[in-house]
């Protein structure tokens, strides 16, 4: 398995779980730290410099784990399933062209459907799941040339009250039907929603596309409850041998939450190999 950490291309923002800090910086601890990636967290793929990215990231041997999303609902307010159509499709708009890099810069070419899913917003559980399924479809059908895979993540119901669960996440990624969609399991939100976050890497076995890590306060693997030597041993025995990316609170500092993060899990991982 390799291993990555979430970064959030802003100078500053609401969003609790990613480093915000000079992205030399963070490319620098990172190549120190020996892991694989990043996992960049763009607000505005329409603002984004591509080419100086791929430079940063080839310069420090690093590798674009995935292209995460979030930033655009938190940072200006577009959903997939956004009440006003107009924002709506500015948020389809954003996803296309997430694509578009993830598929320009990353082998992996995936893309994260996190917290730009929107809440219901009043609306009945029903309506907004087929808004979002339209959503996605448009996404995928427009995208078909870069075959981005869409990783749809559970998320816990303090954030959204759209798929908290990870049972009705496998049953929306179902509906869907299509290859290019799969699971995005996130440790922390699973520790929340499920009766157990070891047992629920069995039950989404074969969903699983990708792999979120974080304990269950959203500190580092190694600052908190969850036993990693279970996650991880589960991981392997549902044959995933992806990335574990961390997406965790930078405390006490963004380069101990990163140190501590990658020392809990490679221990885990060394012993096995
Ligand atoms: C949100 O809490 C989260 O886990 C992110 O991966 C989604 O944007
Ligand atoms: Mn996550």
């Amino acid at each position: 398995m390799k291993l990555s950490v979430v970064y959030a291309l802003v100078p500053k923002t609401k969003f609790k779980a990613a480093i915000v800090a000079p992205l030399e910086n963070v490319l620098k601890l990172a190549s120190e730290v020996g892991i694989n990636g990043i996992e960049l967290n763009i607000p505005n793929p329409f603002e984004v410099n591509v080419t100086e990215l791929e430079k940063k990231l080839s310069d420090y041997g690093l590798e674009l784990s995935a292209l995460s999303t979030g930033l655009s609902y938190v940072e200006y307010g577009y959903s997939l399933t956004h009440p006003s159509e107009e924002l709506r499709k500015k948020s389809i708009e954003f996803f296309v062209k997430y694509c578009e890099i993830a598929h320009r810069l990353s082998k992996y070419n995936r893309v994260v459907i996190g917290l730009a899913r929107g809440r219901s917003e009043g609306r009945s559980r029903e309506e907004v799941l087929n808004i979002l399924r339209s959503s996605i479809e448009e996404i995928l059908k427009r995208t078909n040339g870069y075959g981005t895979t869409l990783l749809v993540e559970p998320i816990n119901h303090y954030e959204t009250d759209i798929l908290n669960k990870l049972d009705e996440t496998i049953e929306f990624i179902k509906s869907i039907g299509s290859p290019r969609v799969k699971l995005l399991l996130d440790t922390y939100h699973s520790t929340i929603e499920e009766k157990s976050p070891y047992d629920a890497i069995a039950r989404a076995r074969e969903y699983i596309g990708y792999v979120h890590v974080a304990e269950n306060n959203r500190l580092a693997p190694g600052m908190g409850m969850l036993d990693w030597e279970r996650i991880i041993y589960r991981l392997i025995a549902v044959g995933y041998s992806d990335y574990l990316s961390i997406e965790c609170i930078p405390y006490p500092t963004y380069e101990e939450m990163v140190r501590t993060g990658v020392e809990t899990l490679r221990r885990v991982l060394e012993l096995r190999y």
